[in-house]
């Protein structure tokens, strides 16, 4: 059965699976004495958790058992965003919102729009019946592209899908090019394989703006400007046709479109390249060099490097690269940005969009929450935005823009509803919060977009106080509502045995916390992409053949803006925090110390300014203060404000969304958080 057997009949173990949003989707084991979960660890059975967790997740009880969760039922007494509440039953907030909501959808539904990302990635509380009854009322949809939509379409354009190679196999490569990704702090599990590969002589080479800690623990580093990675993509390619370092072969048989993109990256040498990504013609041709003459070579790249204007043809561009060598042709070669197009989730099963029937709600793209929230009804737009409903998400802290991402929050006509384990930047703005529980009191199953299996999470503990899981807050919503349809009377075991459908044998599931799905061991060898001709499309329908984009805000592409605001800054995230989450962990917050901006000493010298100082980071959004770091982490010309603080728990109220854009990707319509250009200054009040 799911508990594993212990000794002592007071203690128990539970298999459980980390909810949060990261590639690794770690196999958990609770341990739970007198009903109190009392040890978080990995399973040491689960291929790749190996019994190791990240710093944040072993310190889970921490979080769940924190003395400022949200126990009860609140609604709001203070102004917005002041954060002060009165307690109040479940009946008394569940009667207020169904009637405010009931009002509204009386009138137009699209007035309504829910807001919720991957708090958690459970397919049950994350996207099941919160989606039913939206599709069941008839809100807005939500375009839910803040994280991996400009890649995730780039993938669907090439390979037909989030298809990539499988992590255990990176052990077994003789080059890993970790790209755009800071894979200590964010993808643990795979460093673990990159190691092993190291110690059987690999090379790894890291290309990436920031000297990150991984940048550190590999051969090369690449220090490359942002948003520049297409146009190193092209640069290879130029080194790898003129040195005849392509296999023919495997272009011919299994690619599409090849003699086009040639002709572009003959365009690109190395010179060229080297001016546009700061770094020198040298380093482009030594790293063709690697990448055409090494097998297997193998591209770790995550989701760093889509997060600027051109972001999806860079992604496009990078992936056909393991093409052009036949890298494919060994399962330790080829490319992995996210595999979960490998999971059989049966989402219109879980979230019902039938229940719209004939209606077709407009579509809110969360990246724009703050315009959205502020705009007036218009034939473009629809109606003015009346209600949200925001779970498994902190938009406030987390949208680009956030002083629009506040105002809009701050409006007096808006019904704010919270789903939440902490008042949060988003929750203090709410007219009602809602307590729910945390992974250890729920129950959920989870895919996973960096290793090829599927984990169940069983409850471990009873709920904290008063919380619910989202899937019953919903389901009470609904029957509030008046909602008889049958779905929603679907418990949490009949949504989970619905998730994978047949696919996945749901005892065998729960009988071993986790499932191996069937898999091809080297996908593309033979060719076999998931596209309708079954190859890669390097020239894909509607888009072409990919080429470089500039950053929206750049010195080419905006050069009066440039002057003013010479530095780019990037937002990658920190080590000890999960995007917003475990802000308010004590002791991981220690870790972390203060929100800091890096800097090169040279950029810090021409301000006159120093280590440790507290600083301003401005452009025309806004600005933000934090402390200052000079040294080697930042290059010339790039600051890097690490993300992502909660506003009320930062130096003056602000992060460092303040000064990101909601501009969005060249498609996917994605968020361009790392395409922003700022200046530093000394803070007149420096502490
Ligand atoms: N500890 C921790 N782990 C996380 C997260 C977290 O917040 N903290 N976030 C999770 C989430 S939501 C996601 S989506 C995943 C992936 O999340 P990512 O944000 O992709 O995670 P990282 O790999 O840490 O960061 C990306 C790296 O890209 C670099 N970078 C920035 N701009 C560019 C660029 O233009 N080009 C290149 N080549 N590199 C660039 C940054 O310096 C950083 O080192 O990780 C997840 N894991
Ligand atoms: N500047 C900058 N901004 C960024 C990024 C960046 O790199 N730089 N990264 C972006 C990326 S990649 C992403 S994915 C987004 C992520 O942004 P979000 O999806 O907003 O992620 P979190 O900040 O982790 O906030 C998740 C919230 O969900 C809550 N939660 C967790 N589990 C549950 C649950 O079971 N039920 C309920 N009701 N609530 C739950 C948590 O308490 C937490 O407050 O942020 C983006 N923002
Ligand atoms: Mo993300």
């Amino acid at each position: 059965m799911t508990e594993i057997p212990t000794h002592g009949a007071a203690t128990r173990v539970v298999r459980g699976a980390c909810p949060h949003d990261c590639p690794d989707t770690c196999a958990l084991r609770i341990t739970v004495v007198e009903g109190r979960a009392i040890k978080v660890q990995g399973d040491p059975e689960h291929p790749t958790t190996h019994g190791a967790l990240c710093t944040k997740v072993s310190r889970y009880t921490e979080r769940t058992y924190h003395a400022e969760r949200v126990l009860h039922p609140l609604r709001r007494v203070g102004a917005k965003g002041e954060g002060r509440f009165e307690r109040v039953s479940w009946e008394a907030a569940l009667g207020e919102i169904a009637e405010r909501l009931g009002a509204i959808a009386a009138r137009d539904p699209e007035a309504i729009v829910p807001y919720s990302y991957a708090g958690t990635m459970g397919l049950l509380q994350g996207e099941s019946m919160d989606r039913r009854f939206f599709h069941r009322l008839g809100a807005s949809l939500l375009a839910r592209t803040i994280c991996s939509t400009a890649g995730g379409e780039a993938l669907a354009a090439t390979y037909g899908g989030k298809l990539g190679m499988h992590v255990e196999h990176f052990a077994e490569s003789r080059l890993i090019l970790v790209w755009g990704s800071n894979s200590i702090a964010s993808n643990l599990h795979f460093w673990t394989y990159a190691q092993q590969a190291k110690r059987a002589g690999a090379k790894l080479i890291c290309i990436d703006p920031r000297k990150t800690e991984t940048a550190d623990k590999c051969h090369q580093h690449i220090a490359l400007l942002p948003g520049t990675d297409g146009a190193l993509a092209l640069g290879l390619m130029h080194e790898l046709v003129v040195n005849d370092w392509l296999d023919q072969d495997y272009i011919e048989r299994y690619t599409e479109g090849w003699p086009k993109l040639r002709a572009r990256a003959l365009e690109w040498p190395p010179e060229r390249v080297a001016a546009v990504c700061g770094i020198t013609a040298g380093e482009v041709r030594q790293l063709a060099r690697d990448v055409g003459t090494t097998q297997p070579a193998a591209i770790r790249a995550n989701y760093g490097l889509q997060r600027v204007h051109g972001g999806g043809n860079a992604v496009r561009l990078i992936s056909i690269l393991p093409c052009l060598t036949g890298a494919w042709r060994h399962r330790a070669g080829g490319f992995l940005l996210s595999s979960s197009g490998m999971i059989p989730a049966d989402r219109a099963a879980l979230q019902r969009p039938d229940l719209l029937g004939a209606r077709r709600p407009r579509t809110i793209n969360m990246v724009q929450i703050g315009d959205a929230l502020l705009a007036d009804s218009s034939p473009d737009f629809g109606p003015k935005i009346e209600a949200i409903v925001v779970y498994n998400s902190n938009p406030v802290a987390v949208a680009p823009d956030s002083a629009r991402v506040a105002r809009g929050f701050e409006r007096e006509d808006l019904f704010t509803v919270v789903l939440e384990h902490f008042l949060t930047d988003t929750a203090d703005h709410a007219d009602i919060v809602l307590p729910a529980t945390t992974q250890l009191e729920q129950l959920d199953v989870h895919g996973s977009y960096g290793h090829t299996s599927v984990l169940i999470n069983e409850p471990a503990i009873a709920p904290q106080g008063e919380a619910r899981p989202n899937t019953q807050i919903f389901r009470d919503l609904a029957a509030r509502m008046g909602y008889t349809d049958p779905c929603f009377g679907d418990s949490d075991e009949t949504l989970a045995r619905q998730a994978f459908g047949s696919a996945v044998p749901f005892d065998a599931l729960r009988e071993r916390g986790w499932w191996q799905l069937p898999r091809r061991e080297a996908p593309f060898a033979e060719g076999g992409f998931a596209t309708a001709s079954g190859r890669c499309m390097i020239d894909a329908p509607g888009l072409g053949v990919p080429d470089f984009v500039a950053n929206h805000e750049s010195a080419q592409s905006a050069p009066e803006l440039a002057r003013r605001y010479p530095l780019a800054m990037i937002s990658p995230p920190a080590r000890n925090f999960l995007n917003s989450s475990f802000v308010n962990v004590d002791s991981l917050r220690a870790m972390e110390g203060e929100p800091l901006v890096e800097m090169h000493a040279d950029d810090a010298a021409a301000r006159g300014l120093s280590d440790g100082q507290r600083v301003r980071v401005f452009n025309d959004r806004g600005h933000y203060e934090c402390r200052l770091a000079v040294g080697a982490r930042a290059r010339r010309g790039v600051v890097n404000g690490l993300g992502v603080w909660w506003r009320k728990l930062g130096l003056s109220g602000t992060n460092v969304n303040q000064l990101t854009s909601q501009r969005l990707t060249d498609f996917g319509g994605g968020p361009t958080f790392y395409d922003c250009l700022v200046e530093v200054q000394a803070c007149s009040d420096a502490a």
